[in-house]
């Protein structure tokens, strides 16, 4: 069959992101004897006319849509950057042009697939990892046969159902111009159960790795054919507590590619040899869940580590040179004043990094904090979560803890609260040419304003 696989992901904050979803499923569905176009719709220029025409040029018998993203998370600019809208919008526009049934899948639709899925009005929806669903599921439309409406994974993939993903050049190129990063994806799974996360029903509680060899040979590849140098390895946490990561990483040693990578890590003990390793394998940037800055907001969050652990995973890598960024939230399960001020001196004891703090949490279906905000009365437990609604501790006015927050980080470069402003400063530096992952340039502003 003919499929137009189309990426509606529009946004470009922190950067614009390679629609790696999507590839892996052009991959599977080319596998599987189909003949697949893939359309990104931010890399052409964001233009109904260009989807149209594709459309029209390439007669799909059916259309696959890549739902990444609803919104950013964020409490202070999150309507802004919700996308439902526009990807209803899109359905509206592929109906007008073509008959072809319309499924859905991706991250952001797999959080809400029933809901979603009227709401874009599509035909199907494949909510988690999409690979063997989707083969499946066109089978099923090629031979007319009745089923499910929305289908997900009762078993998940062994990673050796997973095909490499198939890049697209011309998206590629786009992506290395604008943010000079690709993704790729070593190991699927989460297997811890922080208190308002999602992975785990993205991509199962079980953690499935690749072969380091693949991967590897992906980066090459990668390196070799579209120039890229710098990869982001987009897995729920890099370093798993089995260490199946070191595997990846003395692969990484041995072959030796001019290619640097970043990625997120749990802030978890590591010994130097494994930071050494690290360090060789081409390291360039940690983006650290952290979440709480306080013992009791951490807990309140079922982190798992402690604010202590935080505080020496950072000067592990920093003594290294290597860029750290830490990821807050405001506002959690259990955030009182007091919690606010051992945040805060926190915060103050994590040298030469920066720290993206958010003020409130996304409340997803299925997460504890879901139960817990409809006990508390946050919410109802009829309550639509299409668009963002956010949990906000009941223990501390919001206001107070905006101002205290914001009154103790004034004038600091490298503490983003709320994080947007970042996002505006992180822009306005790739307009200027700058590549990668860019916060790790607003580092050593802070360093030089403080040696003023
Ligand atoms: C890595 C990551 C990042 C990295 C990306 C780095 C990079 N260069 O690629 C960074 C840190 C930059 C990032 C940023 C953001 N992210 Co992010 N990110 C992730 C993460 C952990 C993995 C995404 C990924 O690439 N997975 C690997 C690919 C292969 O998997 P996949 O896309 O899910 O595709 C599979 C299925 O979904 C399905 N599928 C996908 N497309 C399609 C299409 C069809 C037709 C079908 C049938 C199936 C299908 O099949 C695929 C293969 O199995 C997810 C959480 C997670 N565990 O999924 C969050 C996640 C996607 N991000 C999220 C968000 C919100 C963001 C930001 C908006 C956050 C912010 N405030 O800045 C930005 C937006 C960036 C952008 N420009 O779009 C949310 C989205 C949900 C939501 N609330 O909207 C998630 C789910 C995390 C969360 N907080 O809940 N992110």
């Amino acid at each position: 069959m003919k499929v137009l696989l189309l990426s509606i992901n529009i946004e470009k904050e922190p950067y614009p992101v390679y629609p790696l979803g999507m590839a892996m499923i052009a991959s599977a569905l080319t596998a599987a004897g189909h003949e697949v176009k893939q359309f990104d719709y931010l890399s052409m220029g964001r233009l109904d006319c260009k989807l149209i025409s594709a459309v029209q040029v390439f007669q799909p018998d059916v259309v696959g849509l890549s739902l990444r993203n609803i919104d950013n998370v964020d409490s202070f600019s999150g309507m802004k950057h919700w996308s439902l809208g526009h990807a209803r919008d899109v359905v509206h526009l592929l109906r007008s042009h073509t008959d072809a049934p319309i499924i859905v899948g991706g991250p952001g639709y797999s959080l809400m697939p029933e809901a979603i899925l009227d709401y874009l009005g599509a035909d199907y929806g494949i909510a988690g990892e999409g690979e063997r669903a989707v083969v499946e599921l066109l089978d099923r439309i090629r031979e007319m046969r009745s089923g499910p409406r929305i289908m997900r994974e009762q078993h998940a993939l062994i990673t050796d159902e997973i095909c490499p993903p198939m890049f697209d050049k011309n998206i590629i190129f786009f992506y290395n111009q604008e943010s000079g990063l690709v993704g790729l994806q070593t190991k699927r799974g989460c297997p811890h159960h922080c208190a308002y996360c999602c992975y785990p029903f993205l991509e199962g509680h079980v953690v499935r790795t690749c072969d380091p060899e693949m991967v590897v040979d992906d980066m090459a590849r990668l390196h070799h054919d579209h120039g890229i140098d710098h990869i982001y390895f987009t897995d729920s946490v890099f370093n798993d507590c089995h260490g199946k990561y070191l595997e990846l990483v003395l692969v990484l040693v041995r072959k030796n590619l001019p290619v640097r990578w970043s990625a997120f890590f749990r802030p978890t003990l590591m010994s130097k040899e494994e930071i050494d390793l690290l360090e060789r394998s081409g390291l360039q940037g940690l983006e650290v869940g952290s979440d709480a800055g306080a013992e009791a907001t951490l807990s309140g969050l079922n982190k798992g580590f402690s604010c202590l652990d935080i505080i020496d995973f950072n000067e592990a890598f920093i003594t290294r040179g290597k860029s750290v960024a830490h990821y807050f939230i405001i506002g959690g399960p259990g955030e009182d004043e007091a919690t606010i001020t051992e945040t805060l001196n926190n915060l103050d004891r994590l040298k030469r990094c920066v720290a993206f703090i958010y003020s409130g949490i996304r409340i997803l279906p299925g997460t504890t904090l879901h139960a817990r905000s409809i006990d508390e009365g946050v919410i109802t437990s009829s309550e639509s979560l299409l668009q963002p609604v956010y949990y906000h501790s009941p223990l501390i006015d919001r206001e107070f803890m905006h101002n205290k927050v914001s009154t103790a980080l004034r004038g600091r470069r490298d503490r983003f609260f709320p994080p947007g402003e970042a996002m505006e400063r992180m822009n306005v530096m790739r307009r200027f040419g700058y590549k990668g992952l860019v916060w790790d340039r607003l580092i050593s502003t802070e360093i030089k304003r403080q040696q003023k």
